[in-house]
Order: C-alpha cells, then sequence, then structure tokens
C-alpha cells in the first residue's frame, strides 16, 4: 500500500510535557515519524507520496470556525505577549462554570482545550493542517479504489474534539477523513480507534450520527487518561444509538484479551456494512511503550492487520499514538503488513 507523508509534520515539536508532575522531554515528538518512514521503506510497503492541499473546508466540517481560527492565530497572540516558548493552558472550565471565550490568550488557550497536553508552538498550524492533509490523500486514495493506504499523520488527532485541542492532538485527523469519505459518496463509515487511549474527540463529534460507527479498544477511564469518556455504556445518543462501542481494558491487558476486543468489534463493523474503515492506528498498546499499560507484543501487530484484512473493506490507516520510539516503526508498519499478506 501507498504511504502519505509531509516533512511538515517536523514543524510542530514541543519543546517540554508535564508529567508525573514534572516537566520532561516531549513524548510526541519529530523523530516517531522519522522511524516509522524508514520502517515503511526498509520493508518495501509501497510508494511514499506528499500530501495534496485539501484546503480549510473539510477541516470546517468537523470543526469550530472559533476553534480553527484559535489554532491560527494562537501563537501570534502568545508572541505579542513577550514569550517565545510553548504555549499552555493552566486552567480548565469545569462543573458550573461559564463557557464563554476569554479575550486574552491564556484565557483562549485554556477555553480551547482539555488538558496542558497540546502545546502550541510557532510551526503548530502548518504542522497540523499538513497532518491533516495526509489523512485526507490517503483517503482519497482509497475513495479512488486503493484497497488500503496508510496516512503517516503526526501530529495525531483523535483526543481532538469540534472545539478543544488536548493530549498531543489538535485537527482530528481521523473525524476530517470520516466526513470527507460521507462528503464524497460513501453512505456509512466505520472508524476503529485502537490507540491505547480512548478517542474521546472522535467519539464526541460523531456520538449522535448512525451515518459513522465508532468503535474504541482502550484502557479503562477508571484507570487512564483520558478518564471522562470511555466507559462501556457509552452507546451514542439519538440517532446515533448503538453507533458507538467502547472496550475499555484494564492495565495490564495482553494480546489474548486485547484481540478478543477487537474481533468483538470486527464483528459490529461486519454487521454495520461500512463503504470504508478509518482506523486510527496507535500503536502505544506495546508492552515497552512508557506511558502505557498494555501487553503487546511486536508480532501482535502483525495479527491485528491480518484481522481488519479479514473484514474485506477498503481501508484508511491514519496515524496515532505510540513512545517506544525505537520499535515504533516496525510494530506500526506490522499491523500494515499484516493486513496487506492477508491477501
Ligand atoms: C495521545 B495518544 C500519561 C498522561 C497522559 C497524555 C497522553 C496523550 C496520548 N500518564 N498524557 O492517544 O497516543
Ligand atoms: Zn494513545
Amino acid at each position: 500500500m501507498k504511504t502519505v507523508y509531509s516533512d511538515d509534520h517536523r514543524l510542530h515539536a514541543a519543546k517540554v510535557e508535564l508529567i508525573d508532575g514534572t516537566l520532561k522531554p516531549a513524548h510526541e515528538k519529530p523523530v516517531r515519524a522519522d522511524i516509522i518512514l524508514s520502517r515503511v521503506n526498509e520493508v518495501g510497503l509501497g510508494e511514499v507520496v506528499e500530501p495534496e492541499d485539501f484546503g480549510i473546508e473539510p477541516l470546517g466540517r468537523i470543526h469550530d470556525s472559533r476553534y480553527l481560527i484559535f489554532l491560527e492565530t494562537a501563537w501570534a497572540m502568545w508572541q505579542k505577549t513577550g514569550r517565545d516558548w510553548d504555549a499552555l493552558p493552566l486552567a480548565w472550565p469545569v462543573r458550573g462554570m461559564r463557557a464563554i471565550e476569554p479575550d486574552e490568550i491564556d484565557g483562549k488557550l485554556s477555553y480551547f482545550s482539555f488538558d496542558a497536553g497540546a502545546p502550541i508552538t510557532s510551526g503548530t498550524w502548518p504542522a497540523v493542517r499538513a497532518s491533516a492533509n495526509v489523512g485526507l490523500t490517503a483517503t482519497r486514495m482509497v475513495k479512488d479504489g486503493e484497497r488500503a493506504a496508510f496516512g503517516l499523520c503526526r501530529p495525531p488527532g483523535h483526543h481532538a474534539a469540534v472545539d478543544y485541542c488536548g493530549g498531543y492532538c489538535f485537527l482530528n485527523n481521523a473525524a476530517i477523513a470520516a466526513q470527507w469519505l460521507r462528503d464524497h459518496g460513501c453512505d456509512r463509515v466505520s472508524v476503529l480507534d485502537i490507540d491505547y487511549h480512548h478517542g474521546n474527540g472522535t467519539q464526541s463529534i460523531f456520538y449522535e450520527r448512525a451515518d459513522v460507527q465508532f468503535l474504541s479498544l482502550h484502557a479503562d477511564p477508571r484507570q487512564e487518561y483520558p478518564y471522562f469518556l470511555g466507559y462501556s455504556d457509552e452507546i451514542g445518543h439519538g440517532k446515533g444509538e448503538g453507533f458507538n462501542v467502547n472496550y475499555p481494558m484494564e492495565w495490564g491487558t495482553g494480546f489474548e484479551a486485547w484481540g478478543q476486543a477487537l474481533s468483538d468489534a470486527c464483528n459490529e463493523i461486519s454487521y454495520f456494512g461500512p463503504d470504508v474503515v478509518v482506523v486510527s492506528l496507535g500503536v502505544d498498546t506495546f508492552e515497552k511503550d512508557p506511558i502505557s499499560q498494555f501487553k503487546l507484543k511486536s508480532p501482535d501487530f502483525l495479527e491485528i492487520g491480518r484481522r481488519i484484512a479479514s473484514l474485506k473493506r477498503p481501508t484508511v490507516f491514519l496515524m496515532e499514538g505510540g513512545y517506544a520510539v525505537e520499535e515504533i516503526g516496525v510494530n506500526a508498519v506490522n499491523v500494515l503488513t499484516g493486513f496487506e499478506n492477508a491477501g
């Protein structure tokens, strides 16, 4: 299968991350994409192509226009206040507070985020636009007849919702791709999120819709980030009831239980019968991932690809998380070669 990749991901390089109560070097860093790309080339997965520019329109189909303006202008506003380091919020509106967009940049950062995990830097806007274009270009290839394509998105997207960023995510690449498919002739799309963390952004975007099915395998929100979404009783609402499926699993889960959940999710997808499957491909379920607590091993990722292939649906793979940098290339590309070799 072809890979879509842009060097512009490099424009977003957070310096630090607030984790375990201290500032540490950011886990979500450019070398992640470099290592995946070199593994793609090493195994000869297929041609690597540049993304095309889809413009702002497909982003506006998912995200609020005020939020997009914020992402575009935040760095300039931050810089104007005399700061040249990464812009981060430190307060959020919780129970009982007002949802009014403040005028000043520090307030806007708080209003348009749900954690301090999505720092805005000088190059964040062009980088996240490139990441969305990578996803859209891979998606168009599949819509135009390819069996599968790989969008090597970076920054990731599944924690980003209609009007907030968080968890290293700014634009929801998978949601933008799924909506683009709906707008270009597909009646039904499934988004299968296999990242270790719940895809709270994607879930919230499609929660009341029956045309985009969302399924997520992830660490139980009782134990793990993002904590406030991802329970199994979240089944969708209104017209969307029955079209949201969560598989929360406890810390320490290995491939036996995880693979069973994937099989269950695949059965749900088969029953739904989508025109295209969009896979939010996180490989932070790996046993050596530095911020995660599942126990998947590198060969398990081949089996994941095989099971997704058994759906026999056109499939778009979009990169999400994975922070065991040394093995991220092998693990991500194992999913893709497992898929390809399934015939
Ligand atoms: C992004 B993606 C870990 C703190 C959580 C944010 C993680 C964002 C993950 N104890 N920090 O889903 O891989
Ligand atoms: Zn993750």
